[in-house]
């Protein structure tokens, strides 16, 4: 019988073995669930994408505000030389998969000439008011061989029917229908939960079902973002890092949907739910830049790509997604620092995990193309089959005895840590040491320490 429980051993191997010796401690008893949730092909494709840039524009891009209070004037909206094809390059050449628009912000200015309202682009100087930035943006992402994804807030600061829940909700599908139907196909739609009526504010209450029955009906390959899905969850903060564990299974009832008020909902949010019967990875999001829309008073502020790099390891790495907000300037354009650190993200990420030296696993180990001191050890369960590990231990032998390289709770889609020993080593082995179902195989990538 193997002393070590994990990757060399088959499904049925492991669920049949029960309870075993694991490297000298004993597998907590918990029974495996006969049953697992896994994803679907959407969420499946949602997370090898792990880069999408996420383009908050529209109003408050002229007013130099976060939240537009709806009460702009279309006639601020002017961008002098706005250019989709631009944002969607510079997402490409960054290694970025999707972009995500926000096609209606709080301030319910809308960017495509919606016939629910007056409030949109054909009420603009931009195009005079002939224009549909929804429509160039996905032809923008579609050239690019990107996939597109819309933003649209339910929280409507301008919409004279918000608060009238019956009548505000037949708006909202029917500007959610606008979009889901003359676009083509999107990869996600996007509801924000943010909320700023207070105490004395309209009263709205959105038809959640509704709302995702539409999607599911009109656009059945797109994946639903919310607080807590039904697709995708948030990782619970704006940071851009995933929590750690990270289970992409979640118990419903510890997140109701969509919100994120309640006891425990955060910290679920965050870590997802070992024991959770549906599927809902976390989705990490965050700003290149301190606000989610263009301020020039922060063009100082960008984020290093030496920070974008390590929020890559802290959220792809951690089982999830990125989705960093790259927000156009009131021409219409990416600025070029934004653009210069993306392209530096893109290159550190090159040098970090351009050099996989691990040969083919056989039995968990791997052995290196060449001994060599180790930056970065990435393992990555098999996800389509659901996820298992719950804890882990990488050890590499430098030619004498078996290291510590590193070790950890959760794997999922990717796992990625340093390793701070500096010895040369020469093979790599994972060791599961806690799993909540039966483990498949586990892949491993290993990068040398030199070139970042
Ligand atoms: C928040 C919004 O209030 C922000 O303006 C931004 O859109 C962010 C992604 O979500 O809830």
């Amino acid at each position: 019988m193997p002393a070590i429980l994990g990757i060399h051993l088959s499904r049925r191997q492991f669920v049949g073995a029960g309870a075993m010796a694991v490297a000298g401690a004993a597998l907590h008893a918990s029974p495996f669930q006969s049953t697992r949730p896994t994803p679907t092909a959407a969420q499946l494709q949602w997370q090898r994408d792990e880069l999408a840039l996420f383009v908050h524009f529209g109003v408050n891009t002229f007013t130099d505000r976060e939240w537009g209070d709806g009460k702009e004037s279309p006639s601020i909206f002017a961008p002098s030389a706005l250019d989709c094809a631009q944002w969607a390059r510079a997402a490409k050449v960054a290694g970025f998969k999707a972009l995500i628009l926000t096609a209606k912000h709080h301030d319910g200015f809308c960017l495509w000439p919606t016939r629910t309202t007056t409030h949109s682009v054909a009420s603009s100087p931009w195009r005079a008011g002939g224009g549909d930035l929804v429509r160039e943006f996905v032809n923008a992402c579609r050239a690019e061989g990107l996939g597109a994804g819309l933003y649209l807030s339910p929280w409507d600061r301008n919409h004279p029917t918000y608060g009238d829940s019956d009548r505000y909700n037949d708006v909202y599908i029917a500007q959610l229908t606008e979009l889901l139907t003359n676009y083509g196909s999107l990869a996600e739609v996007w509801f924000d939960g943010a909320n700023g009526e207070g105490p004395n504010g309209k009263r709205q209450v959105y038809d959640w079902p509704r709302v995702w029955s539409t999607v599911r009906r009109l656009q059945p390959h797109a994946v639903m973002f919310s607080d807590s899905g039904p697709d995708v969850r948030w990782s619970g903060n704006e940071a851009g890092t995933a929590g750690d564990p990270n289970w992409s299974a979640v118990d419903p009832s510890r997140v109701p949907a969509p919100g994120t008020s309640g006891p425990g909902v955060i910290e679920a949010l965050q870590h997802g739910d070992r024991h959770g019967s549906i599927w809902r990875p976390a989705e990490c999001d965050t700003s290149i830049r301190p606000g989610w829309f263009y301020h020039p008073a922060e063009d100082a502020r960008v984020k290093t790509a030496d920070r974008l790099a390590q929020l890559y390891v802290q959220s792809v790495g951690r089982n999830s997604k990125l989705l960093l907000n790259v927000p156009p300037t009131p021409q219409g354009l990416l600025h070029t620092t934004d653009i210069e650190r993306l392209n530096g993200m893109h290159q550190r990420l090159g040098r970090m995990f351009g050099e996989n030296i691990a040969s083919p696993a056989q039995a968990g180990e791997v052995r290196l193309s060449r001994p060599a001191p180790l930056a970065w050890i990435r393992l990555e369960e098999d996800i389509a089959a659901g996820q298992s590990v719950a804890q882990y231990v990488v050890s590499g032998h430098d030619g004498q005895e078996w290291l510590p390289l590193s070790q950890g709770s959760t794997i999922g889609y990717a796992k990625i840590d340093a390793v701070l020993e500096t010895r040369p080593i020469a093979r790599v082995r994972v060791q599961v040491t806690n799993a909540a179902g039966a483990p498949g195989e586990i892949r491993m990538k290993v990068f040398p320490k030199g070139a970042a």
